[in-house]
Formats: structure tokens, C-alpha cells, sequence
């Protein structure tokens, strides 16, 4: 039985209640199906903002500077910070101490660090179940920090309505987002650290990049870049603005509900397919050993052991599950 206490106390906006549920909702606890169940309904009207770009490029401190814009207008904010790299993210957790120590104590910021290793859902199921709790709690922003420029965090990102790619100038990274096939992805883009030299010649890089891209599939919005310094807050009014021109085209161009859509049919098949796997592999290792001796003796080709797997997990799943 879940505590229904700490549901409600969530959909009040309890921060201590939001910190249990997503603790919950991260070790997988039995209660999440529920949790889950009770607090959706209370989800989506968030503006959800996906932050990516490569280690040390200055995402979290330009967050830091956009959540102060935020609360000025009385907004509440979420964090979700995923990094992958440590699988109990200790080195987001302390980082982004320091980084974001302004907001620690202000009761409408949620700021929340997870490692991405061993979770349901891969790296876009903890971050993303997250931010469900984080909605249901009343966060009228929810920020999205993922490291790096791989398929995880793209991932991540298309779960947000805005993604921002953040590059810094003279290293490379464009080339590098290009390659793992992250510069298609971002709405927006931010060259941060615009005190350095090379910055200018960063973002005419990116430009031609995009602009080789629209020749080759023209669309409706061309990613605007903004340069920004996550140290000072240069530049993040700008970004702030420029998000919302993002989120305003979707809107008008009907984009925002196919996003929307899009985003939670992903959710909800990655669920279920993180599910089916997880189950077949405590069937390998339980029951079906004696199957796997087959294959390893040659007796059994591999691809006929997994279609028995498949179908006997399948056949367990249709008795137990009720759709109704
Ligand atoms: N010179 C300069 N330094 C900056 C700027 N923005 C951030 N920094 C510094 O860059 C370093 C990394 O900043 P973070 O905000 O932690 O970068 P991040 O992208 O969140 O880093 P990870 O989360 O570790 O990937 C810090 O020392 C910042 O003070 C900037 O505009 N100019
Ligand atoms: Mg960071």
C-alpha cells in the first residue's frame, strides 16, 4: 500500500515529500506503479527545458542564472541534473553545490542530481519519472542538465519541449555534436563562455554547420545562437527570450502537442521494454538455465532460446496482466 500521506503532501508542494517520492521512484521501490498512478493526473502543464552540451561548458552555471529569472517572476523551478558518468553522481551533486548554492535554500527551487546506471527507463526513465514528481509537486519550470553529447542524453532532451545546446568556443565541440548526431536535435543554441576569444568564430562555426542542414531540409525554425557567460549572466535574458520565441512557434505550428505526444509514447515504450527485459533476464537466469545449457553446448541456436524466452515471458505477462 503506498503512503498516500506522501502523495498528497507531494501534490501540496512539499519538498521533503518530493525528495521521498523521487528517492522511491529511483530505486525502483515497489510503490512507483502507484505513486505514479496518483500523482500523473496532476502533470504537463510544466515548461520543460532540456540542457546538453559537452563536460564544463558552463550548463549549470548558466541554469543558475536562468532559475533567478525565473523566481524573480515568482515562477517555481525543477532540476533534474543526470549524470552519467557516476553511477551515485556524486561529482553532479557537488558541483552543482557550488554552482547553484544560491538556490539550495529557496524553498521554490527542487533541485535534484541522479546517476543514470541500473535505472528503469535507462537514462531517460529516472530523469524523466523525476520530473513527473517534480510537475505533480507544482514546478511551473523543469530544467533538464545532461552531460554530454551521446545518444543518452539525447534521449533526456527530446523529453523537453526546448532543448538548448550549449558549446563552448575553441573546442572542437560542434564537430563533436555534429558526429553523435546531437546538433539536430537542439532548438536553440548557446556558445557560453563569450568572454573567450574564439567565441565568435564558435558560433559562426555552428552557423554554417545548421546552414548546410537547412539547405538540405528546410523547416520552420532555424536554431537561433545565443552567446552567453554562465559566470556573470550575460547573454541568459537573451536565452530566456529565446526559449520562449521557441515555445511560442510550437504552439502556433501545432509542434507542441506532437512533442508532447511523442515524448510520453517514448515513456511509456521504454517503460515497458526496460519491463520486458528486466523480466527476461531473471528468466534466463532462473529458470530457464537448463536452456541456456542447449545454446551453450550448441545443441541450440540463440535466436530460437530468446523466442522462447520472449514468448514464455510474453504468455506469464498476458495471464497476469489485467488492461482493464
Ligand atoms: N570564463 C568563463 N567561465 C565560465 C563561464 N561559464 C561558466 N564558467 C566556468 O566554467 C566551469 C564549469 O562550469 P559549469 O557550470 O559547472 O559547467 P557544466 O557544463 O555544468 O559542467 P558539468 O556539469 O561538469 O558538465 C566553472 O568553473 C564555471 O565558473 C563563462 O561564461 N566564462
Ligand atoms: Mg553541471
Amino acid at each position: 500500500m503506498p503512503d498516500n500521506n506522501l502523495v498528497q503532501r507531494l501534490l501540496d508542494g512539499d519538498k521533503r515529500a518530493l525528495a521521498r517520492v523521487i528517492s522511491k521512484i529511483e530505486r525502483e521501490d515497489p510503490e512507483t506503479t502507484e505513486i505514479v498512478a496518483g500523482i500523473y493526473q496532476k502533470t504537463g502543464d510544466a515548461m520543460t527545458i532540456g540542457f546538453t552540451g559537452p563536460p564544463g561548458v558552463g550548463k549549470s552555471s548558466i541554469i543558475a542564472k536562468l532559475v533567478k529569472l525565473y523566481r524573480s517572476e515568482d515562477k517555481r523551478v525543477g532540476i533534474v541534473s543526470v549524470d552519467p558518468s557516476s553511477p551515485f553522481s556524486k561529482g553532479a551533486i557537488l558541483g552543482d553545490r557550488i554552482r547553484l548554492s544560491d538556490h539550495f535554500l529557496d524553498p521554490g527551487v527542487f533541485i535534484r542530481s541522479m546517476g543514470s546506471r541500473g535505472h528503469l527507463g535507462g537514462l531517460a526513465g529516472g530523469a524523466r519519472r523525476a520530473a513527473l514528481a517534480m510537475e505533480a509537486a507544482g514546478m511551473d519550470v523543469v530544467l533538464y542538465e545532461t552531460v554530454g553529447v551521446g545518444q543518452g542524453e539525447v534521449e533526456v532532451a527530446s523529453a523537453a519541449d526546448t532543448v538548448v545546446l550549449a558549446l563552448q568556443p575553441g573546442a572542437g565541440d560542434s564537430v563533436q555534436a555534429l558526429k553523435a548526431g546531437v546538433m539536430e536535435i537542439a532548438d536553440v543554441f548557446c556558445i557560453n563562455k563569450s568572454d573567450h576569444p574564439r567565441s565568435k568564430a564558435a558560433a559562426s562555426e555552428v552557423r554554417s554547420i545548421l546552414e548546410i542542414g537547412y539547405e538540405l531540409d528546410p523547416h520552420p525554425w532555424f536554431p537561433p545562437i545565443v552567446m552567453t557567460r554562465g559566470d556573470t549572466g550575460e547573454g541568459v535574458e537573451e536565452l530566456k527570450e529565446t526559449i520562449e520565441k521557441h515555445r511560442a512557434h510550437l504552439k502556433q505550428s501545432g509542434q507542441f502537442e506532437k512533442r508532447r505526444r511523442s515524448a510520453l509514447r517514448d515513456l511509456v515504450v521504454t517503460w515497458a521494454a526496460d519491463r520486458l527485459q528486466r523480466e527476461m533476464r531473471h528468466r534466463l537466469g532462473s529458470e530457464d538455465t537448463e536452456l541456456m545449457e542447449r545454446v551453450y553446448s550448441r545443441e541450440l541456436d540463440p535466436i530460437s532460446a530468446s523466442e522462447r524466452i520472449f514468448k514464455a515471458v510474453g504468455d506469464a505477462a498476458t495471464r497476469d496482466t489485467d488492461f482493464g
